[in-house]
């Protein structure tokens, strides 16, 4: 029993320092990785298994785990850190530290998951946690809690409330659980702005009627919050709506907080749309004012990521999710996301790279007319720069 224990830990040991590699085919945004950075074999052997063969004759696993997902990025000193979503057998998500010297790969957890601490209404699930370094010193952790409906009739197990729930840390390990955000609606991918916005604690938020539905909730929202250890939403304004056949048709939702460049807040965002085989989630960037930041200043049309290949498939299938990312002093940006709710990636870009694709991508044209016209400005452009590399490079001769 003894070698058994070996194999699984040797494997596991193979696979958290398995060296990744940039996927050759890019279109010039971003770059993909040919391994998942996170997936549920990469949870650590001493929470899935009793090691001891006296109690564990056939070196079961004992707690199963089922998927590693949206997760919450910082980077501390020079380590890339993730608070992962971890989802067990049981359907419970709990949150858990990863880091990784380099953000692309040997992303290793911390020795024990975070035992969040409870706040008065006791959390059923938690999940999706956006951290925010903020100006104030503390680093918040705002995240999904679901509780059961009370207002759900009898037999109806599955209605259930969302709310954000709120704590802070210095340090990832000790937390502080403060009370859940006070908003009149439901409420999933509250984002906390990391700076005061007139001295008060900036929110994005996205109200939603139902759990899953968004209903009147017409999309990515703003609020300011006085206290944000009494946090309560009394306006909110949206800031990036939903719009009728667009990716981010019939939901969207902030993904982690917006990166502060030259150009304004860029901001990454997830859309979902309808269609016969169920919602398809994809990612999206966009850009708002410096000194607003609720002032859209970008709004690049259609999806910047979408599920590719192996990550279309999963627990959840056909979903792109991001709620971290990574910018470095060079400019380097790492952007954590989740494929179909089962394991989580890593993609590379640059803060230039990512302001030139916000501003010089065509705005979605709301109609097919409109995407033929950018099609034929784009032909028209190029023939003259065609004509010019033609004749600077004497290569006429070939045509
Ligand atoms: O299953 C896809 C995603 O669904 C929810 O996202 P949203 O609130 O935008 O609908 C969340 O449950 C998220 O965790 C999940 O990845």
């Amino acid at each position: 029993m003894d070698k058994e224990i070996l194999r699984i830990i040797s494997e596991h040991e193979s696979l958290v320092t398995r060296k990744n590699e940039i996927v050759s085919k890019s279109n010039g945004v971003y770059n993909r990785y040919k391994y998942p950075i996170l997936t549920a074999e990469h949870v650590p052997v001493n929470w899935r298994y009793d090691l001891d063969s006296d109690t564990n004759h056939y070196m079961m696993e004992r707690i199963q785990m089922n998927a590693v997902m949206n997760s919450g990025a910082i980077k501390l000193g020079d380590k890339y850190i993730l608070v992962v979503r971890v989802e067990g057998a049981d359907r419970k998500s709990f949150f858990a530290v990863a880091e990784s010297p380099n953000g692309i790969d040997n992303f290793r957890f911390w020795d024990y998951p975070i035992l969040m601490p409870e706040g008065e209404n006791p959390d059923v699930n938690v999940y999706d946690m956006r951290l925010t370094a903020h100006q104030d010193g503390w680093i918040y952790g705002i995240f999904c809690t679901e509780r059961k409906d009370p207002d759900a009739p009898k037999g109806d197990l599955s209605s259930a409330i969302a709310s954000a729930g709120i704590a802070r840390t210095k340090d990832l390990k000790e937390w502080e659980r403060l009370p859940d955000l006070k908003t009149r609606s439901q409420q999933r991918n509250v984002v906390l702005h990391p700076e005061f916005v007139d001295g008060k604690y900036a929110l994005y938020t996205r109200p939603q009627d139902g759990f899953i539905d968004t209903g009147n909730g017409g999309g990515i929202g703003w609020a300011l919050v006085d206290d944000i250890c009494h946090a309560e939403v009394t306006t909110e304004k949206i800031i990036e709506p939903r719009i009728y056949h667009t990716i981010k048709e019939l939901k969207n939702g902030e993904g982690p907080h917006p990166i502060k460049t030259a150009k304004g807040w860029l901001h990454l965002a997830h859309g979902v749309r309808m269609c016969a085989a169920g919602l398809r989630y994809v990612l999206y960037l966009y850009v708002t004012d410096l000194d607003d930041p609720t002032r859209l200043i970008a709004s690049p049309g259609g999806y910047f990521m979408a599920p590719e290949g192996e990550e279309r498939v999963g627990d959840v299938s056909n979903v792109l999710f991001s709620n971290g990312w990574i910018v470095d002093d060079d400019g380097t940006v790492f952007i954590y996301y989740a494929s179909s709710d089962t394991r989580m990636h890593v993609a590379t870009s640059t803060i230039d790279k990512l302001i030139d694709y916000c501003f010089n991508t065509s705005e979605d044209g709301l109609c097919s007319m409109n995407s033929v016209m950018s099609i034929l400005r784009l032909i028209e452009k190029n023939k003259k720069g065609f004509s010019e590399i033609m004749m600077k490079d004497h290569l006429y001769k070939y045509l």
